[in-house]
């Protein structure tokens, strides 16, 4: 029977039976709707009369003291005693959605792993994206590394991409994990900061280890603080292998590329969205979906045949190093895309737990150093979290048939498994494991030679190179920006010895840049270039190569200001447009109750000005109407939207007797003058003209929303 059973499971996996809605169909047997009639009753099952009193010795004139015999008071509390599981001891702050990969090329010159060969499947997934440092109640915009973990429930089991929103690394090899992590989180005499990584300790580590560097260059640029997570890369960053039905290996990077282009906040609004809306980014993510309005990334494959490793000046297994798309194009082979959002937070993406050695027949690793100590980390990690059984829940068990007679007992089981045998081989030959060609895993049989030693090849000693070439590559904004988040986190730092040589040097990589921190931070100001740059750039480091190919308002927050006495028919216009372009439009209005036109529709805002603030929306739009002159004009609140709004560089869009308004907050001149019956004026993101708002369409308003990541 036991027999029969694996083999079927076998065919099952051949058959490729898992549909895009697989994993889906799958949890629907452990979901229940918890907003039916069905009684009230207590975990072991019995029905409750009295929900809101404990049991206690009571009578009209006195309230006794409670009764240890009231089970269904004390399960009550135990239960919400131990509510919670240990956060993740990184990467504790995330969110998570379900969705598909689908393959456009199979890549079988490379691999026989069905989920990259086989184009007619839909495999479904599941996606966490996460920040680093901040405990799970820390805010989404904080200036850190963003996770991007992927685990697709493929036919032959599961496979999990535990990557990040950077490419590279700030440490080569895995032993120094816990130091990196420790200098970053609160320091702990007095668990300061959360959220951050503006403090001494963080800095004096990267001082100590110049490994860091290029890593560090990309954590002070704009990658760190994404607009949403809808809106940024994801990388695998460790180097895997592929191996193909020849036996040959290429090794691998794995790359995840947002339809929607690259975008990040400014650091002004990124700071006051955490206190704004903590929970800016993940909001972001279920309304997007919750509007139909699907998140894609194109998926990539970055291969090197197995006898190119050492071509190259650095060592491709460094993970503090990005493989050059000048000599390792990437080949875009696939889609990945989220589209349905968890039902219940705790259980899907709470407990949702990954793997970097959760990985397919057709997949396999490298001897990437930081690779090879992960793979043993988060096995480790999740025993710790969840528990032994922890592959079984629901959100991590795979679609695919699973049995191994061996795993069976350990905390918190649930699957019952009937058969008289644990052991393998056994007497009835249940539960065989599969030959390769019935589907069964084979490590590629790389060949190992050297000495047992605590150290890394030559190459991983160079730590500076593709630092510069990332700086180099970035736009004159991209440096400015990176110039203030420099000087913002060393300013935060208050031993001289962190900031001062830390200032010092930077001007390993540029001088212009060393100048500025010092000068920002109260370091020394250096006169020379610590080590020659020779200004090499190279693709795909600049955030804005990442524009979309159609630029799009779709799924953009824009706002439209309102008081009493507004112009419905600017109003409306403006809000019908922008929806038929599926941007998601508020109306903030001076009160909720409501606010009356001026030909007398009345429109009940979905916030008032001071509920929402202009840093949670990507441009924002004024019509004319006596509302102006007579409210927004008088209101320090509605004023300050649009100075802030012009701040953040957000495009701004205004009509009428709003042009001036507009004009006075942001002191344009283009728009100052801008006179009844001119046409158009466009400058600077913000766009104003008077009539009838005809020519006031969307596509005045796209190029300033292109600008956005600016
Ligand atoms: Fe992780 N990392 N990591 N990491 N990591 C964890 O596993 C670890 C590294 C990443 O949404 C932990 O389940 C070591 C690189 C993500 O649930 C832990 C090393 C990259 C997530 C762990 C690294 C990552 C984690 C904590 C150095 C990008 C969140 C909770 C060798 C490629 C996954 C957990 C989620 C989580 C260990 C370095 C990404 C402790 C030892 C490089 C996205 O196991």
């Amino acid at each position: 029977m036991a027999t029969t059973a694996a083999a079927q499971a076998v065919a099952d996996a051949k058959s490729n039976s898992i549909s895009a809605d697989g994993k889906f169909a799958d949890m629907q047997k452990d979901t229940v709707e918890v907003n039916g009639k069905q009684h009230m009753t207590t975990d072991y099952g019995i029905k409750i009369s009295d929900p809101d009193h404990s049991l206690r010795v009571a009578s009209d004139s006195s309230t006794g003291p409670s009764l240890l015999e009231d089970q269904i008071a004390r399960e009550k509390i135990m239960r919400f005693d131990h509510e919670r599981i240990p956060e993740r001891v990184v990467h504790a702050r995330g969110t998570g959605a379900f969705g598909t990969f689908k393959l456009f090329e199979s890549a079988e010159d490379v691999t026989t792993a069905g989920v990259l060969t086989d184009t007619s499947r839909e495999t479904p997934l599941f996606v966490r994206f996460s920040t680093v440092q901040g405990s799970k109640g820390s805010a989404d915009t904080v200036r850190d590394v963003r996770g991007f973990a992927v685990k697709m429930y493929t036919a032959e089991g599961n496979w999990d991409i535990v990557g990040n929103n950077i490419p590279v690394f700030f440490i080569q090899d895995a032993i120094k994990f816990p130091d990196v992590i420790h200098s970053v989180k609160p320091e702990p005499h007095n668990e300061v900061p959360q959220g951050q990584s503006a403090h001494n300790n963080f800095w004096d580590f990267i001082y100590m280890h110049s490994e860091t560097t290029h890593m560090n260059y990309w954590q002070m640029s704009d990658r760190a603080i994404p607009r949403s997570y809808r809106m940024m890369q994801g990388f695998g960053v460790n180097t895997y292998s592929l191996v193909n039905k020849q036996g040959k290996r290429h090794f691998v990077k794995f790359h995840f590329t947002p339809d929607l282009g690259v975008h990040s906040l400014v650091w002004d609004e990124a700071l006051k969205i955490c206190g704004q809306d903590p929970d800016f980014h993940r909001k972001d993510l279920i309304s997007a979906i919750e509007a139909g309005q699907f998140p894609r990334w194109k998926f990539g494959l970055q291969l090197l045949p197995e006898e190119k490793l050492d071509d190259f000046e650095f060592d491709p297994l460094d993970a503090t190093k990005v493989w050059p798309e000048e000599l390792i194009p990437i080949r875009y082979i696939g889609q990945l895309e989220l589209n349905r959002n968890v039902d219940e937070f705790f259980p899907q993406t709470e407990q949702a737990a990954f793997c970097t050695s959760h990985i397919v027949p057709g997949i396999d690793f490298s001897n990437d150093p930081l690779l090879q100590g992960r793979n043993f980390s988060y096995f480790d990690t999740q025993i710790s979290r969840l528990g032994a059984n922890w592959e079984e829940l629901p959100v991590n068990r795979p679609v695919c048939p699973y049995m191994n007679l061996a795993n069976r007992d350990g905390a918190l089981r649930h699957r019952i498994s009937k058969g008289t045998v644990n052991y393998w081989p056994n007497r009835f030959e249940a539960n065989p494991p599969a030959t390769p060609a019935q589907g069964g895993f084979t490590s590629y049989p790389e060949k190992q030679q050297g000495i047992k030693a605590r150290a890394l090849s030559e190459k991983f000693k160079e730590h500076y190179n593709q630092a510069q070439v990332f700086y180099n590559s970035l736009s004159e904004i991209e440096k400015m920006h990176l110039a203030k988040a420099f000087s913002f986190e060393l300013d935060h730092c208050d031993d001289p010895v962190v900031y001062k040589r830390m200032s010092e040097r930077v001007a390993a990589i540029s001088l212009d840049l060393a100048k500025t921190v010092a000068k920002n931070v109260g370091g020394e100001t250096p006169t020379k270039q610590l080590r020659t740059n020779k200004g090499t750039k190279a693709k795909g480091l600049s955030q804005l190569e990442y524009m979309p190919e159609k630029p799009t308002i779709a799924t953009r927050r824009i706002a439209i200001l309102i008081a009493d006495g507004f112009d419905y028919n600017a109003y409306n216009a403006m809000k019908t447009s922008l929806e038929a372009q599926n941007a998601f439009v508020f109306t903030i209005g001076s009160q909720r109750q409501g606010v009356v036109a001026d030909s007398g529709q009345k429109v009940v805002p979905d916030n008032f000005f001071s509920g929402m603030r202009s840093t949670l929306f990507d441009a924002v739009f004024v019509p004319g109407g006596s509302h102006v002159e007579n409210n927004l004009a008088k209101n320090g609140v509605a004023k300050f939207w649009i100075t802030e709004s012009f701040a953040h560089l957000k495009a701004i869009s205004g009509v009428n007797e709003a042009v001036p308004f507009i004009a006075r907050q942001i002191g344009l001149d283009e728009v100052q003058s801008a006179k009844s019956g001119d046409s158009l004026t466009d400058s600077y993101g913000v766009v104003t003209g008077y009539g009838d708002a005809s020519g006031l369409k969307v596509s005045n308003i796209g190029p300033q929303a292109k600008g956005l990541a600016e």
